[in-house]
C-alpha cells in the first residue's frame, strides 16, 4: 500500500476548505502534479480556487519532516513509537486519565480521526481528545444540538444555487470558500432577482457580490436577528402549523428577542432604516438561506448568535426545503469528519451520547474497551491552560500548530515549552509547534495519504494517494494503532488499511438503534475494500435499511423530537474597548494563504498577494499613522507589529489583521500572541475576532530588505517578514533598533559577491548594496529609514533574470529602471496580473479587463478585487 505512482489522473480531494472541492491530480513524475478541478464532484463541478489550483506547487519536500525524531535525534519508527508509549503510561500512572490527552484537527481524515478517538477515549480513557474544530465549528455545533438534539447541517449546497435570498453572515465567502462564492454569482447571474446581503463589520470582497451590505458593530448580530424574529412575528410570517407541529420555546424565545430588538440599531449600529430593509427583505422571501462562519462562530455568544439565526428558519418553517434553510459552512477540509467521528472533548463517537442510555455501554462493547471514557474532557483552551498548570503530563498533537492558532499565543507557546512529554506528528518542520516537542512523528501529506473527509454539504468523499510515500514517512492512523497495540491494545486496532477503520466507523454510526440518529452511514459498512478504493463522493445519511434523506427537517421530525427555539438575550463580546485599548481587533483569513502558511507560504505566486502582514485601519482612525508604517498593536493579552494599510471598507473603531504569520515567516507579527482567551460559556470556541485594541507606531531605528537566493530565516531583525520570490529567491523586510550603519554592514555580509555596487550615505542613513556574481544579480540589501526604501518588485525579478543589461545595472541602487513600469501589488495570481495593469488595460467591466489581461480568468478568485479597482477607477 506504500503506493506507486500511477500513470493516469487520481480522482481526490482538495485539502484546503470545507467546500470540499473534487481534484484530478495527476503526478508530473518530477515531484510535482498538475492539478485540475474534477468536473464529475458535485461540490465544484470542475472549478477550483486559487489555493486549489496552486497544489501541485505545493507537493515538493523541502522542510518535510521524513524521519521519526526522538529529543531532536533521527529514531527508528519503534524507537519513536516506544517513547510515545512509555510517555502516556508514565503520565497515566502519575496523574490518571485525567492528565493525559491529544490534539487534533479538522485535516486529519476521517480514519486518522477515528483511530485518535479510539486511542483517546477507549485505550487511555480519557475524555481529554479535542480538536482545532473547536477553534472553528464549536459554536455551531452547539447550536445545531440545542436546536435540533443532534449536530446535523440540514442543506446543500443545491440550496445556494436554489435561493432567492442568500444572508452571508461573519463569513468572507469570497476568499475563504471561493468556489460556493462563485456559485452564488452564477446562481446570481443566472436569475438576476436573486438577493445577496453579507453581514460583516468590514466591506470584504464577498460585499463586491452582494445587493447590499450591513457593516454590523462586531458582536451584535444576537440583536439583529432578534429584531428579525420580532419583525417576522409582528408581520405574520410565522409558519404557524410548523410551529405547533414541530418546534417548542417560542413563547420565551419572542418574549427574549423582544426584550432587545427595540434596542437593535444602538446594539449593531446599523440604521433603522437598513435594519428594517433587511428584514423586509427576509420577510417576504420564502426561499432564503443564512449561512455563516466565524465571525458568529468564535465570538463569546457564538452558541447564541447560531440560534438566533436558526430560530428564524424555524419560526417561518424555512428549513429542509429547496432554497432556504440555515446553513452553517465549516472550514477545514474535515471539520466534519472530526464531528462524525466524536473526534471533541464534548462528544463520544459516530454521535452516540454519554449521556444517552445504553450507549456508552454499546460503544465499550463494540470497541471491547471497557476503560472507556465516562464523560466529556477538556475543551482546546482549557487544555493548554491545564498543560500550562502542570496538569497535563503527557500531549499529543496531530495536524494542527497550536502555538500559531490558539488565543493568548505566548502562554501557549509556554505551556508548550513546559510540557513534561510532548508529542507532534506533522509533516514539516515549518510547523512552529515541531519545535516544541520531545517527539516528532513523520506524517504523510496531501497526495500521500489515503481516506475520506466529509465536506459542508455532508458529502464523504475520498482524499485518495497519487505519490508516493517519502522517507519513512506514515499514516497518522498508523502511528495511533502502533501505540495503542504498545499499549496492550493491538487488537482493537488491527486495520489492515483505511477503507477496515471506515467499515468500523460506520458501524459504530448504527449503534444508536433503537434511538434514531440523522448521522447515520452503517449502510456503508460492509464496504469491500475495492468498493471503498472505488467511493463515489456520497452524502449522509447512507442508513443500512430505509430511505436516505437529501435534505433534513422538511418535515419537522428531528432527532430532539420536537425543534427547539432558543431564547437569546444580548451579550456583549467578553472584553471592552476603554480609553487604554479604543479599538476591536478583528482577525480571519486571506485569500490565498491557509491558517498557519506551512503549505501555502512557501508558493511565491500565493505570497504575491499579501507578502506582508498587514494591519488594516478606517482612514479616520489613527490618522496621524503613515499608511505603510510599522504600527504596534497591544492588547490586554500581548502585541504584534505588522505593516500599516488603510481601508474605508473597515468598519470605523475596528482593525484587522490575518492570522496566518507564524515565527517562520514573520514572528513579531504573531496576531495571536495579542488575543484574549476568552470563550462561549457553551461551546468553549474562543472569541478570536473581538479583542480591544491600541494600535501605536513601532519605533525602529532603520528599516531595509534583503534580497537573497536562499532564505536567511526569520530572525534577523527585530522585526522580520520572510516571502519567497517567483524563481526561486527570498525577500526579507526588516525594522530594528541599533544604528542603521551596524544593520547593514551585518546583512551585507550575509551576501555572496564577486563584484559590488554600494551606496553609502550614513548622514541620512541611506545604505544600498548590489550583490554580483558572474554579471548576475545575487542579493541586494537596502538600510534606511523607512521612506527612503527603494521598491521590492523589479530588484526581485532580477534576482533569477541571468546576466544584466547595461541599462539593468545603471539602475540597481535606484530599485526600478526609469523606463520601466511603477511598481504595482500583484491581484490575479493565476496570471500574475498587477494593479496597474488592470486599471490601465481600458476595459471597464471584469470581462473585459479579462479578455484585455487574463486577470481573473483563471481560477477566478480575484474578479471580486478587480470589481472592486474598476469602481473605484470609473467613481
Ligand atoms: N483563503 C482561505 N480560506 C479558508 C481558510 C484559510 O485559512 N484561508 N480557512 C478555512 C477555515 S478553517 C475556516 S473556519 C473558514 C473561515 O471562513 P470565514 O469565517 O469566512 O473567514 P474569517 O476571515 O475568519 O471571518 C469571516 C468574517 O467575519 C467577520 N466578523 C468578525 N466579527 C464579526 C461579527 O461580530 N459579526 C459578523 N457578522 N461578522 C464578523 C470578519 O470581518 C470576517 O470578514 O475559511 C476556510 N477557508
Ligand atoms: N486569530 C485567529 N486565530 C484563528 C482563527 C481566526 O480566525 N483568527 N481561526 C481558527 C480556526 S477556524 C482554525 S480551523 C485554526 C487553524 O489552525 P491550525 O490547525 O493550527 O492551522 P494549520 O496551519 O492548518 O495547521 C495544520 C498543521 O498540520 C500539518 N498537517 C497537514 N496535513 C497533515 C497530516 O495529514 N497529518 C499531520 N500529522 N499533519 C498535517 C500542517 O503542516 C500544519 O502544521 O485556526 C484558528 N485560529
Ligand atoms: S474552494 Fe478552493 S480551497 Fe476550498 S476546496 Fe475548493 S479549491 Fe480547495
Ligand atoms: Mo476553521
Amino acid at each position: 500500500m506504500d503506493g506507486s505512482l500511477p500513470a493516469r489522473a487520481t480522482r481526490t480531494t482538495c485539502p484546503y476548505c470545507g467546500v470540499g472541492c473534487g481534484v484530478r491530480a495527476t503526478p508530473d513524475g518530477r515531484g510535482g502534479a498538475t492539478i485540475e478541478g474534477d468536473a464529475d464532484h458535485p461540490a465544484n463541478r470542475g472549478r477550483l480556487c486559487s489555493k486549489g489550483a496552486a497544489l501541485g506547487e505545493t507537493l515538493g519536500l523541502a522542510d518535510r519532516l521524513l524521519h521519526p525524531e526522538v529529543r531532536g535525534k533521527r529514531a527508528s519508527w519503534d524507537a519513536a513509537l516506544d517513547a510515545v508509549a512509555e510517555g502516556f503510561t508514565r503520565a497515566l500512572d502519575r496523574l490518571g486519565p485525567e492528565g493525559v490527552a491529544l490534539y487534533v484537527s479538522g485535516q486529519l481524515l476521517t480514519e486518522d480521526y477515528y483511530a485518535a478517538n479510539k486511542l483517546a477515549k477507549g485505550v487511555l480513557g480519557t475524555g481529554n481528545i479535542d480538536s482545532n474544530s473547536r477553534l472553528c465549528m464549536a459554536s455551531a455545533v452547539a447550536a445545531h444540538r440545542r436546536a435540533f438534539g443532534e449536530d446535523v447541517v440540514p442543506g446543500t449546497y443545491d440550496d445556494l444555487d436554489q435561493a432567492d435570498l442568500l444572508v452571508l453572515v461573519g463569513s468572507n465567502l469570497a476568499w475563504c470558500h471561493p468556489v460556493l462564492f462563485q456559485r452564488a454569482m452564477a446562481a446570481k447571474a443566472a436569475r438576476p432577482d436573486m438577493r445577496i446581503v453579507v453581514i460583516d463589520p468590514r466591506r470584504t470582497a464577498t460585499c463586491e457580490g452582494a445587493d447590499l451590505h450591513l457593516p454590523i458593530a462586531p458582536g451584535s448580530d444576537v440583536a439583529l436577528f432578534a429584531a428579525l424574529l420580532v419583525h417576522l412575528d409582528a408581520h405574520g410570517c410565522g409558519d404557524a402549523r410548523y410551529i405547533a407541529d414541530h418546534t417548542q420555546g417560542l413563547a420565551e424565545t419572542l418574549a427574549a428577542a423582544r426584550m432587545i430588538a427595540a434596542e437593535a440599531p444602538a446594539l449593531t449600529g446599523l440604521p433603522a432604516t437598513q435594519l428594517e430593509h433587511f428584514c423586509e427583505l427576509w420577510a417576504m422571501t420564502p426561499r432564503v438561506v443564512t449561512l455563516w462562519s466565524q465571525g458568529v462562530n468564535q465570538s463569546s455568544a457564538g452558541t447564541d448568535k447560531a440560534n438566533a439565526i436558526i430560530n428564524a428558519h424555524l419560526f417561518t418553517g424555512r428549513i429542509g426545503r429547496p432554497g432556504m434553510g440555515p446553513f452553517s459552512v465549516t472550514g477545514q477540509p474535515n471539520a466534519m469528519g472530526g464531528r462524525e467521528t466524536g473526534a471533541l472533548a464534548t462528544m463520544l463517537a459516530g454521535h452516540l451520547e454519554w449521556d444517552a442510555p445504553g450507549e456508552h455501554a454499546a460503544l465499550a462493547d463494540f470497541w471491547g474497551l471497557p476503560r472507556l471514557a465516562t464523560g466529556p474532557g477538556l475543551k482546546a483552551v482549557d487544555l493548554f491552560e491545564a498543560l500550562g498548570a502542570g496538569s497535563i503530563g503527557a500531549l499529543w498533537v496531530m495536524a494542527t500548530n497550536p502555538a500559531v492558532s490558539l488565543p493568548a499565543g505566548d502562554a501557549v507557546r509556554g505551556a508548550l515549552a513546559a510540557a513534561p512529554f510532548l508529542v507532534v506528528s506533522e509533516t514539516t518542520r515549518r510547523a512552529d509547534t515541531a519545535a516544541y516537542a520531545h517527539i516528532r512523528l513523520p506524517a504523510l501529506a496531501w497526495g500521500e495519504k489515503d481516506g475520506t473527509v466529509t465536506n459542508s454539504e455532508r458529502v464523504i468523499s475520498r482524499q485518495r494517494a497519487f505519490m508516493p510515500w517519502p522517507g519513512e514517512a506514515r499514516p497518522d492512523w498508523w502511528a495511533v494503532a502502533q501505540v495503542a497495540a504498545r499499549l496492550g491494545h493491538a487488537d482493537a486496532f488491527a486495520w489492515s488499511g483505511p477503507a477496515a477503520i471506515f467499515r468500523e466507523h460506520a458501524a459504530v454510526t448504527g449503534l444508536a438503534r433503537p434511538a434514531s440518529r440523522a448521522f447515520d452511514i452503517s449502510g456503508l459498512a460492509a464496504r469491500s475494500d475495492a468498493d471503498y478504493a472505488a467511493m463515489p463522493p456520497t452524502r449522509w445519511p447512507v442508513p443500512a435499511s430505509g430511505p436516505a434523506t437529501e435534505r433534513f427537517f422538511a418535515d419537522g421530525n428531528v432527532p430532539a423530537g420536537r425543534a427547539r427555539l432558543v431564547p437569546t438575550l444580548f451579550r456583549a463580546p467578553h472584553a471592552q474597548p476603554d480609553a487604554a485599548f479604543p479599538l476591536r481587533l478583528l482577525t480571519g483569513r486571506l485569500r490565498d494563504q491557509w491558517h498557519t502558511m506551512t503549505r501555502t507560504g512557501s508558493v511565491p505566486r500565493l505570497m504575491a498577494h499579501a507578502p506582508e502582514p498587514v494591519l488594516t485601519l478606517h482612514p479616520d482612525d489613527e490618522p496621524a499613522l503613515p499608511d505603510g508604517s510599522l504600527v504596534r498593536a497591544d492588547t490586554p493579552a500581548g502585541s504584534a507589529v505588522l505593516r500599516l494599510a488603510r481601508d474605508a471598507g473597515q468598519r470605523r473603531g475596528t482593525a484587522f489583521a490575518p492570522m496566518h504569520w507564524t515565527a517562520q515567516f514573520a514572528p513579531a507579527a504573531r496576531i495571536n500572541a495579542a488575543l484574549i482567551a476568552a470563550t462561549d460559556p457553551l461551546s468553549g470556541q474562543p472569541e478570536l475576532k473581538h479583542t480591544p485594541l491600541r494600535v501605536s507606531p513601532y519605533a525602529a531605528a532603520w528599516h531595509g530588505f534583503l534580497l537573497m537566493p536562499q532564505s536567511g530565516g526569520a530572525d534577523l531583525a527585530a522585526w522580520c517578514a520572510v516571502t519567497p520570490l517567483e524563481g526561486g529567491a527570498w525577500r526579507h523586510e526588516f525594522a530594528g533598533p541599533e544604528s542603521p550603519a551596524e544593520a547593514f554592514a551585518r546583512l551585507r555580509a550575509l551576501l555572496p559577491a564577486e563584484e559590488w555596487v554600494v551606496l553609502e550615505d550614513p548622514v541620512a542613513g541611506v545604505f544600498r548594496a548590489a550583490a554580483l556574481a558572474r554579471g548576475a544579480l545575487a542579493g541586494f540589501v537596502a538600510v534606511a529609514p523607512a521612506a527612503l526604501l527603494p521598491p521590492r518588485d523589479w530588484l526581485a525579478a532580477l534576482m533569477t533574470s541571468g546576466v544584466l543589461a547595461p541599462a539593468d545595472r545603471a539602475a540597481l541602487l535606484v530599485g526600478r529602471r526609469a523606463d520601466g513600469p511603477p511598481p504595482s501589488p500583484m491581484v490575479c495570481a493565476c496570471h500574475g496580473v498587477t494593479v496597474a495593469t488592470i486599471v490601465g488595460c481600458g476595459a471597464a467591466d471584469v470581462a473585459g479587463v479579462g479578455a484585455a489581461t487574463r486577470a481573473g480568468t483563471g481560477c477566478g478568485s480575484c474578479r471580486p478585487e478587480i470589481a472592486t479597482l474598476l469602481a473605484r477607477e470609473f467613481a
